[in-house]
């Protein structure tokens, strides 16, 4: 039995290293972080790899080569770290992968976090035992086949993401497609979609980034469809947007309003599934994409079986990322030092339910953008942040911006809230620049 506090972390993406920086910052004692990949930063920890890793277990990285940030960094900027802490200077606001990973990891490495890691370990098995309060967590050992024996934890945190399974379904058809298919997890570089037609099916920020990704590399045409709601943005020559596929035939796409189109590539940008088949059935957190997922008091705490004592970070659907992460790993880090006391559970579930109702009445980005806000900022004012951390403004001019001009809106330059030093623009309009390397986008050199 875990007599103490003994913290079982499951992933070192984001979330899990702003729960060990807080933990060490508080210097609250040990926290066990398994991480099945070989290195820290999860989502942003990229990968040429699709289908299994090197062990066969199924790949985790998502990322594609070609990634550029999609939001403002002054939206997601550490106010304790700024990105001019980290790089010296004011750099433009929509940097590519590797530059955001560098922020990331200097955080990281000034804290020195990496000694609190167990590289290359899968947790297998995660249960709770009643009579002992407390878990019993099985892993493995990944680069040895080797299971370890078990051990005892006070609390777990799970922080593996909910962006790495795909959610692939089922068209009319679609073993009849002489072409390509792939789901966007599997995407890595556009350059191999040049001269192709596609039809991209979905109509989130997958779509709407692979769709601008390839264009920019020159892919022939571009047929994005979808289901609920189109995107409905002033898309540039070469995409188009149409309601949902009925029938594939060969390499002829059917479409809902009677259109008929040939395609040599199919892209599922159909999302993700929230997957966690090592945690047992009572433990499960089980939703689809939601800004507040049901069964977690203030977005963390797992409520389905009672215990309080297994949290889960970053599993809301997102405008903020790495501050709400951060906020919420902060929070989470309380109650499990027993520094922020829970209430009694119909107080949760009055809480939660609060949440749930607003949830329900949103109708569009910017009301999304509002409640996200909120959320972060009532975890912020339950810990004592002394920062605010409220950057919604930033937030509706960017979508303002997109829907503007979806091939410009990372052209405009954003100003930090915390350090208000005026923002700058990058030296080459996104859809001009093709050398996305920490250098060139950092020293603002041309590109090679
Ligand atoms: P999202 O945001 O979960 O979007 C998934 C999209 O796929 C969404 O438009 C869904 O349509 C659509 N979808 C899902 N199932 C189907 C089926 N069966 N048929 C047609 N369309 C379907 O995933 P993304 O990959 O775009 O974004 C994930 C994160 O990556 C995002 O938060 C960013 O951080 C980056 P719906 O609207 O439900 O009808």
């Amino acid at each position: 039995m875990a007599e103490h506090r003994r913290v079982c972390l499951i992933g070192a993406g984001p979330c899990g290293m702003s729960f060990l920086y807080h933990n060490q910052k508080h210097n609250a004692g040990e926290v066990v972080c398994y991480e099945k990949q070989s290195d820290w930063g999860g989502l942003w920890n990229y990968t040429w790899r699709t289908g299994l890793d090197e062990y066969g277990e199924p790949c985790h990285g998502s990322q594609y080569r070609d990634l550029w940030s999609n939001g403002p960094k002054e939206c997601v900027e550490f106010p304790d770290y700024t990105f001019e802490d980290h790089f010296g200077k004011v750099i433009p606001s929509f940097p590519p992968r590797a530059v955001l990973q560098d922020y990331l990891e200097g955080r990281w490495r000034k804290a020195n976090l990496r000694s609190h890691i167990r590289f290359n370990i899968l947790v297998k098995n995660v249960t709770y035992n009643k009579e002992t309060d407390d878990f019993t967590v099985i892993v493995k050992d990944l680069v040895n086949d080797k299971e370890l024996p078990s051990e005892r934890f006070s609390h777990v945190i799970v922080a593996s993401g909910h962006f790495s399974v795909p959610n692939v379904p089922e068209f009319d058809g679609i073993d009849t497609f002489r072409g390509r298919i792939l789901h966007s997890h599997d995407f890595r570089r556009a350059h191999e979609f040049k001269g192709q037609r596609l039809l991209i099916v979905g109509a989130s920020y997958s779509a709407e980034d692979l769709a601008m990704q390839c264009t920019k590399m020159g892919s022939a045409n571009i047929i994005t469809c979808w289901r609920t709601k189109p995107m409905g943005f002033k898309w540039p020559e070469g995409i188009e947007e149409r309601p949902l596929l009925t029938k594939i035939d060969g390499n002829t796409i059917n479409f809902k309003d009677g259109t008929k189109a040939e395609v040599d590539v199919i892209i599922l940008c159909t999302g993700y599934l929230y997957h966690y088949p090592y945690l047992s059935d009572t433990l499960r957190l089980k939703t689809g994409l939601r800004l507040y997922p049901p069964g977690l008091y203030k977005g963390t705490v797992w409520m389905g079986d009672g215990n309080n004592k297994l949290m889960y970070l970053g599993m809301q659907d997102q405008y903020y990322t790495f501050t709400m992460f951060d906020i919420q790993a902060e929070w989470a880090c309380a109650v499990t030092r027993g520094d922020k006391k829970l209430p009694n559970r119909t107080e949760m579930e009055l809480d939660m339910k609060k949440w749930l109702e607003e949830e329900a009445l949103l109708k569009n980005c910017y009301d999304h953008i509002t409640f996200q806000t909120a959320f972060v900022c009532d975890l912020a004012r339950e810990v004592g942040c002394k920062y605010n951390l409220d950057v919604a403004a930033l937030f509706n001019k960017w979508e303002d911006d997109k829907h503007s001009n979806v091939v410009t809106y990372r052209d405009h330059a954003f100003t930090s809230v915390f350090t208000g030093t005026p923002g700058i623009k990058h030296h080459t309009p996104w859809i001009e620049a093709f050398d996305d390397s920490l250098d060139t986008f950092v020293n603002q050199t041309p590109n090679k």
